[in-house]
């Protein structure tokens, strides 16, 4: 398998916090979406990937975009360790936190979302920090309650799962834009608890072969 990607992409890293969950090996193929204007944009991957967007899973034949279509594929094809643990309840709470972050607050701060606030619309390094600012308080605020109902030791009740994986690049997203998480007690918790796990850990920024300082 191969993964096509960027380090810092909170999209690649859940799936590769997947792939390493299941023990697969794949190869990871940088995409970097800065230099030269974004590597995404340029024609041979747009074959792969028509969004222009990173991850783009392939798998043979098979090249899948979007990183919840990427890990509900190989939690079908591999389905030990799963993904989607318990009970139809459960599973629809895993979606549903999963879907907060990869549908509501990703693509708010996507990094062509923040271009075209400063490039088309003039905001400056302020007005683009209290961007940010806003759409992470409101997803955060609404996901700390919904941690409240469901979360264990992991998100939802003691098993890990996909909304883990959504959950910890995020974290890191926040952080890197200065986001204090102060006010999400319980996320934090589980995010300190899920970065100690091998799989994740493996999938860090940090230790892509194209991270750079
Ligand atoms: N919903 C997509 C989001 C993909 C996405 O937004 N990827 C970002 C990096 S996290 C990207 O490629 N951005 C490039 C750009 O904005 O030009 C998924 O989950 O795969």
């Amino acid at each position: 398998m191969e993964l096509y990607g960027y380090w810092r992409s909170s999209a690649s890293y859940r799936a590769r916090i997947a792939l390493n969950y299941k023990q697969l090996d794949y190869n990871y193929i940088p995409v970097h979406l800065i230099k030269e204007g974004g590597e995404q944009h340029k024609q041979s991957y747009r074959q792969l990937n028509p969004n222009g967007l990173v991850p783009t899973l392939v798998d043979g034949s098979v090249i899948l975009h979007q990183s919840l279509a990427i890990m509900e594929y190989l939690d079908e094809k591999y389905p030990e360790p799963s993904l989607l643990p318990g009970n139809a309840q459960k599973r629809g709470a895993i979606r549903a936190l999963s879907l907060d972050i990869a549908s509501e607050l990703q693509p708010l701060i996507n990094l062509r979302v923040q271009q075209y606030l400063v490039r088309e619309l003039g905001a400056d390094d302020n007005a683009k920090q209290a961007w940010l600012q806003h759409w992470f308080r409101q997803s955060f605020t609404a996901f700390e309650r919904n941690l409240e109902e469901v979360a264990g030791k992991y998100c939802v009740g003691d098993e890990f799962s996909m909304a883990d994986i959504c959950l910890v690049p995020q974290v890191y997203s926040a952080e890197r834009f200065g986001i204090s998480l102060d006010e999400y007690p319980l996320l934090r918790e589980v995010y300190a608890r899920l970065v100690e796990l091998p799989w994740v850990a493996k999938a860090h920024p940090s230790q892509q072969p194209d991270a750079e300082n």
